[in-house]
């Protein structure tokens, strides 16, 4: 058993390993944040009384009420292969209870890397956090690995509904750059673009590299990655919408030099 749990935690840790690697991220863990559950399609609750307040039955009802079902052990292996790490223990599927680690650290995981995994609970009336699973919970938004792809609002060629939140992870291969091309545009117009804008982050999330934020019908130029990563977000306030957009990104080999590429060659 023992032998077993220090099998799958050097298994999870050389993913982690590779991972970090292809993401280049640096001291630390991939952050934890909005975009990285809708990539996964899993998310972590608490009852609206604060932590572990969850019997089995109620854990099921707040993901149901949500549209999704209890994650299952393989879904949150999935999320935490990407980054997904949360110091809690909640309910997921079949009664099981435990939670994704991705960095240890000593108030949490025990020094250990990987699902924490408390076993399936014989008591479902004890009381826990929750993982859900809903990968359908947004129409846009993901992580795109492919050498070129074309992204669009939510409905297009339709106008984007209301309330939208979306966030496009862009990883190609180490060594690569990610040129964006904007195919399409028309977005809510307003002074500042604060209502309904995708923005374009020259990182792995929303927190550092942010390279420019855009709204109107005029199309933004093209924008070429420092490294293999990117993030696209789009956000729509609640009233008026437009046409949308379409992004195409394209793989490039950065040891061809760009036009954008020639001060560097001087
Ligand atoms: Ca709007």
């Amino acid at each position: 058993m023992l032998y077993m749990h220090t099998v799958s935690a050097l298994l999870a840790l050389s993913c982690v390993l590779t991972e970090t690697e292809a993401w280049g991220y640096k001291n630390g863990i991939l952050h934890n944040s909005i975009w990285l559950e809708q990539a996964a399609g899993v998310y972590h609750r608490e009852s609206r009384k604060g932590r572990y307040q969850l019997t089995y039955k109620e854990a099921k009802a707040v993901c149901k009420f949500e549209g999704g079902s209890l994650a299952t052990y393989d879904q949150l292996e999935a999320a935490r292969q990407i980054g997904f790490h949360v110091c809690a223990a909640g309910w997921f599927d079949k009664g099981r209870v435990g939670y994704p680690i991705v960095k240890s650290g000593t108030n949490c995981g025990y020094g250990k890397v990987g699902i924490i995994d408390y076993g399936y609970r014989l008591n479902k009336s004890e009381k826990w956090d929750v993982y859900c699973y809903n990968p359908n919970s947004k129409e846009c938004g993901g992580v795109h690995t492919e050498q070129e792809k074309i992204l669009q609002s939510p409905g297009f060629p339709d106008e984007y509904p209301d309330e939208q939140i979306c966030y496009w992870h862009i990883r190609v291969r180490y060594g690569q750059r990610i040129h964006l091309q904007f195919l399409d545009f028309d977005v809510e117009d307003d002074v500042g673009s604060i209502s309904d804008y995708p923005e374009i982050y020259d990182s792995y999330d929303d927190i550092s590299g942010f390279a420019g934020r855009y709204c109107g019908d005029e199309l933004p130029e093209d924008f070429l990655s420092t490294g293999n990563v990117m993030t696209l977000k789009f956000l729509a306030d609640s009233s008026v919408s437009a046409g949308g957009f379409r992004i195409q990104y394209t793989a490039i080999d950065s040891s061809l030099p760009t036009d954008s590429d020639t001060s560097t060659y001087t």
